[in-house]
């Protein structure tokens, strides 16, 4: 029996675009080419369903603004086409207008249309700068010759064999008659290219099907029926002709949409009268394929820790502050131009946390930086850290980061803290000492104090877990193994551990005074181990307007 399948790792090999669009030219059906003129329309051409895209000279310069008259030079044209090959599978031909000069200007612009994956260069017998040929009568033809060693040039520099370049004869519209057409067309075929675009600008097209039949299938033939739009398609089709280019038309409807909807919302002053007639926003989303950029996004940026927390406190006026707290809470204080909040969230969402969540208490309105969640401790005045930290008891879920609202600290320290091992590890300063001795004196300097199993050793050997023996702001100085940040993480058993811990205080009556050292403190004494990575500097809260100052150069 035979299996029809594909075997694994095979690949059906990729038609280029240049051999695609030379399958339009050659097939035996009628094919079509429509306008686009940047890679939005391209898109759209695509989308509809077309097998390929006409880049009209007409419409890439009218949607930059010109005239076509090579007012635009062909190297911001190749630019725009660079874009609409970007953003379309499907191949292009290109309105190369004469070849932007001589056969050497020609030979350069195929060699670059090919790099581009442009898969087909259409360039008109007439003279630099071009005219468009519905413009006045008698535009003067180029020299056949020279035309035709153009032709011979860009085919000899094309390097995709498949490219095609499509020689256009002006002799009808130029009002030069058929036998002349013909003469040209057959010299170009000749010359070497790959079809003949026979243009006219008659409402009928009694004169490019003469062409066709005096020309036979010398070479594939192509129309252009902007003018003599009122022909039935059939009729070219019984006519053998090879390609149909409607050639400006996209270019001619986004003019009359556009125009509609600008007066319409210049006239009503609002924009409801055309949202509705108009495509989404979700539209251009769809269209510019956001979709592929989420997936890539999955693939290739870090992904943010699944479902960690975080919990900021944020209650407290910072009364040694002073007047700069009379109106904000103290996290609110700006720091060059950011509130310290602000700062201290960008840093968690920036180190993965997928949900903060902002204890709110003093001043609670004027916290409302986008996104955070918040939950309120009303009796902030009255009770402590530990309070608070209950008002957000079901936030304490899976890894949970806990952190006090008026701190800042390098990147890496949150990195470290989730790189730990420990169901409840906390961010300890061994730097603690030279923190004393560049603040200076302060009365109201209070500060978590650590007594740790074991001090902080440049040991690089030396990697066994340190735990928290106590946590206090009144150690013996040499007791002191660091100073805690207000920073630490828990893993989910963690959030539980502390959980079960604040319930336990609301119950024995020692929660509504308590701080977060004390917490800690209860739960190291019942024997659960309280890990921690011991940093040298390279943070700091805001306590006093010395704090303050030393947050603007931490910045
Ligand atoms: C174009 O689309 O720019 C063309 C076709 O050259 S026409 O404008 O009909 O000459
Ligand atoms: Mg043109």
């Amino acid at each position: 029996m035979t299996v029809n399948v594909k075997p694994a790792g095979v690949q059906r090999p990729r038609v280029t675009k240049a051999a695609q669009l030379r399958r339009l030219l050659t097939s035996s059906n009628l094919e079509f080419l429509m306008e686009a003129h940047d890679g939005i329309s391209a898109k759209i051409v695509e989308e509809a369903g077309f097998r390929g895209i006409w880049a009209s000279g007409l419409a890439l310069s009218a949607a930059l603004g010109v005239r076509d008259n090579n007012e635009a030079s062909w190297t911001q044209i190749l630019e725009i086409l660079e874009f609409m090959s970007d953003a379309t599978t499907i191949p292009i031909l290109v309105d190369g207008d004469t070849g932007y000069g001589n056969f050497n200007n020609a030979r350069r612009v195929v060699r670059k249309l090919c790099q581009r994956n442009i898969a087909g260069i259409c360039i008109e017998d007439k003279l630099f700068p071009k005219t468009n040929s519905f413009i006045g009568e008698g535009q003067p033809l180029a020299d056949v010759d020279e035309f035709c060693g153009k032709i011979k040039a860009v085919k000899d520099s094309q390097t995709d064999p498949e490219f095609s370049v499509v020689a256009r004869v002006e002799a009808l519209i130029s009002g030069w008659g058929l036998d002349e057409a013909l003469r040209r067309a057959r010299a170009y075929r000749d010359a070497g290219a790959d079809a003949i675009l026979i243009h006219s600008k008659q409402r009928t097209a009694d004169e490019v099907l003469a062409f066709k039949r005096e020309f036979g299938d010398a070479a594939p033939v192509v129309l252009v029926p902007t003018k003599y739009y009122e022909t039935p398609t059939d009729g070219f089709r019984q006519a053998g002709i090879s390609t149909v280019i409607w050639a400006n038309h996209n270019m001619r409807a986004a003019i009359t949409a556009m125009r509609e909807v600008t007066r319409r919302i210049l006239r009503e002053e609002s924009l409801a009268g055309v949202e509705e007639s108009i495509a989404t926003v979700k539209d251009i989303f769809e269209l510019t394929g956001d979709e592929e950029l989420a997936e890539a996004e999955k693939r290739y940026l870090p992904s943010p820790k699944e479902g960690t927390q975080a919990v900021v406190l944020a209650a407290s006026r910072g009364m040694a502050l002073g007047k700069l707290t009379e109106g904000k809470p103290k996290c609110m204080i700006d720091v060059r131009g950011q509130p310290l909040l602000r700062r201290l969230v960008t840093t968690l969402k920036e180190g993965g946390v997928r949900d903060v969540t902002v204890v709110r208490g003093y001043r609670k309105e004027m916290i409302n930086l986008p996104g955070i969640q918040t939950v309120d401790n009303d009796l902030y005045a009255s009770t402590g850290e530990a309070a608070s930290l209950a008002c957000a008891m079901d936030r304490i879920r899976g890894e949970c980061v806990l952190a006090y609202g008026d701190i800042l600290f390098r990147h890496y320290i949150l990195d470290r803290l989730f790189a730990a091992s420990g169901d409840i590890v906390v961010a300890v300063d061994a730097l603690w000492h030279e923190r004393t001795m560049s603040h200076g004196e302060d009365e109201n300097w209070v500060r978590d104090f650590v007594f740790c199993s074991r001090p902080f050793s440049t040991n690089y050997l030396d990697d066994d877990p340190v735990v928290v023996r106590r946590l206090d702001s009144d150690l013996a100085e040499d007791e002191i193994c660091g100073e805690w940040m207000g920073l630490a993480k828990l893993s989910p058993a963690g959030s539980e551990l502390v959980r079960n811990e604040l319930s336990a205080m609301k119950t024995d009556g020692t929660l509504q005074r308590a701080g977060l050292p004390s917490l800690f403190s209860r739960l190291a004494e019942r024997g659960h181990e309280i890990h921690v990575v011991y940093v040298a500097g390279q943070w700091l809260d805001v306590d006093t307007a010395t704090d303050l100052t030393q947050a603007c150069e931490f910045l």
